[in-house]
C-alpha cells in the first residue's frame, strides 16, 4: 500500500523534475487542504445544515446552493493570505478578488469552480471543486481580469477533487496525472495512482441524451451510429453514462476511458456551449491530455482557445483519444 503522501510528492516532484517552485507547492498544498473542509461539510449533509438553495443566484443567472457558498468561501479565506497568490476566480462570483493589500502577494491566479454538479447535492451523488492555476504575466503590477484570459496551455496546475464514496484529489503539474485518495484517519491525501493513461478507444459515451433534439448535425451523426451498435458502421455495442457531474464523469473516464461531451445547441444558439472554459473545460481538458486523451469544442483543441472574458462557456468533446478525434473530424 502506498504510503506516499501529497505533501511528499509535491517536494519529490520539486526536487527530481524542478515542475513545482515553493510557492505552487504550498497553493496545491492550501487547495487540498480547503478540499478536505469542503468533503467534511458534503459529507455532513443535512446534519450540518448544508443542504437546499442559498435563495441567491450567480453570474450564469444559477440558483446557489448552500455548499456552493460555503466551499466558495472555504477556497477564498484558505488562499488568501499565504503569499502565494495574486487574485482568484470563482464560477461563483462575478468579477475577479484580488488578495487585499494586508496579505503578501504571490505569482499565481487561481480559478475554480468551488462546487460542481450542485444539482446532485441533494441526491447524494458525487460532486466536486475544479481548479486551474495560472501563473500572472510578468512585469505586471496590478492585478486585472485581462491577467486571467490566458489560453489553457498556459496552465501551471490543474486538478478537481471529487467528493464520492471516496474523496479522491486529482492532479497535474504538466508531468503526467496523479491520483490521491484522503485518508481520514491520518487526515492526509495520500497517492493512489500515477501515471494515469486513458484507453485509446473506448465503447463508453456520456451525453445528456434529453438534448437530441437540439443537437447539430455531427453530434448527432456520432450518437446514432453509437446508438447503431454491431449491426451499424461502428461494428460495436456502446454503453453510455451521465452522472450530470462533470467531475463524476471525467472521474470515471480517467479511470476506464469513455468520452464526455457537452455540445453546443439550438437551445442557446448564441452561446458557444453551457460549461465554462477557464473553471472547467481548460482544467479538465490539460488532465484528459495528460493521460494521453484530448479535448477539443469540435473544432479546434480546447486549451488554444483565446479566453475573451473570465465566464466565457465553451462546447466541450474530451477522453479517449480515438473517439475525439471522430467527433472533431465530424465537424470538419
Ligand atoms: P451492479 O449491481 O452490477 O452495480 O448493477 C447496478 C444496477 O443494477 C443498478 O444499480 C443500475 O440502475 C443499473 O444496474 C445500471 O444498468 P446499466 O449498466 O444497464 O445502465
Ligand atoms: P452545476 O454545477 O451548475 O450543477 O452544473 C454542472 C455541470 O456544469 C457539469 O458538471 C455537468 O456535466 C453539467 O452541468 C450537467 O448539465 P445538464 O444538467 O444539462 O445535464
Amino acid at each position: 500500500m502506498s504510503t506516499t503522501s501529497l505533501t511528499r510528492y509535491l517536494v519529490e516532484q520539486q526536487r527530481t523534475h524542478g515542475h513545482i517552485p515553493g510557492q505552487l507547492r504550498l497553493l496545491i498544498e492550501v487547495v487540498a487542504r480547503a478540499c478536505k473542509r469542503i468533503s467534511h461539510a458534503v459529507n455532513k449533509g443535512a446534519l450540518g445544515d448544508v443542504l437546499g438553495s442559498a435563495g441567491t443566484g450567480n453570474v450564469q443567472g444559477e440558483i446557489q446552493k448552500k455548499l456552493d457558498i460555503i466551499a466558495n468561501e472555504v477556497l477564498i479565506e484558505a488562499n488568501e493570505w499565504g503569499g502565494h497568490l495574486a487574485g482568484m476566480a470563482s464560477e461563483e462570483m462575478e468579477g475577479i478578488y484580488v488578495v487585499p493589500n494586508r496579505f503578501p502577494k504571490g505569482e499565481y491566479l487561481l480559478l475554480f469552480d468551488p462546487l460542481d454538479g450542485s444539482s446532485n447535492i441533494e441526491v447524494n451523488v458525487s460532486i466536486g471543486t475544479i481548479f486551474s492555476v495560472l501563473k500572472m504575466p510578468e512585469d505586471d503590477r496590478g492585478v486585472d481580469e485581462g491577467d486571467f484570459l490566458q489560453c489553457g496551455h498556459k496552465q501551471v496546475a490543474a486538478g478537481y477533487c471529487i467528493y464520492g464514496p471516496q474523496t479522491t484529489l486529482v492532479l497535474t503539474v504538466g508531468d503526467g496525472v496523479a491520483m490521491f485518495t484522503l485518508d481520514r484517519e491520518q487526515g492526509s491525501f495520500v497517492l493512489t495512482e500515477e501515471n494515469v493513461r486513458i484507453p485509446e478507444d473506448t465503447r463508453e459515451f456520456a451525453i445528456n441524451m434529453s438534448n437530441m433534439r437540439h443537437w447539430d448535425a455531427p453530434v448527432k451523426r456520432y450518437i446514432d451510429e453509437c446508438l447503431a451498435g454491431k449491426e451499424g458502421p461502428r461494428g460495436k455495442d456502446f454503453n453510455m453514462r451521465w452522472v450530470a457531474s462533470m467531475v463524476a464523469d471525467v472521474h470515471r473516464i480517467l479511470t476506464r476511458g469513455g468520452i464526455f461531451m457537452y455540445p453546443w445547441d439550438k437551445r442557446e444558439p448564441d452561446k458557444p456551449g453551457k460549461l465554462r472554459l477557464m473553471y472547467e473545460a481548460n482544467p479538465m481538458g490539460w488532465l484528459v491530455e495528460q493521460a494521453g486523451g484530448m479535448a477539443t469544442n469540435g473544432k479546434q483543441r480546447i486549451l488554444d482557445i483565446q479566453p475573451k472574458k473570465l465566464h466565457e462557456r465553451v462546447s466541450v468533446i474530451l477522453g479517449s483519444k480515438n473517439e475525439v478525434e471522430r467527433v472533431t473530424s465530424y465537424h470538419c
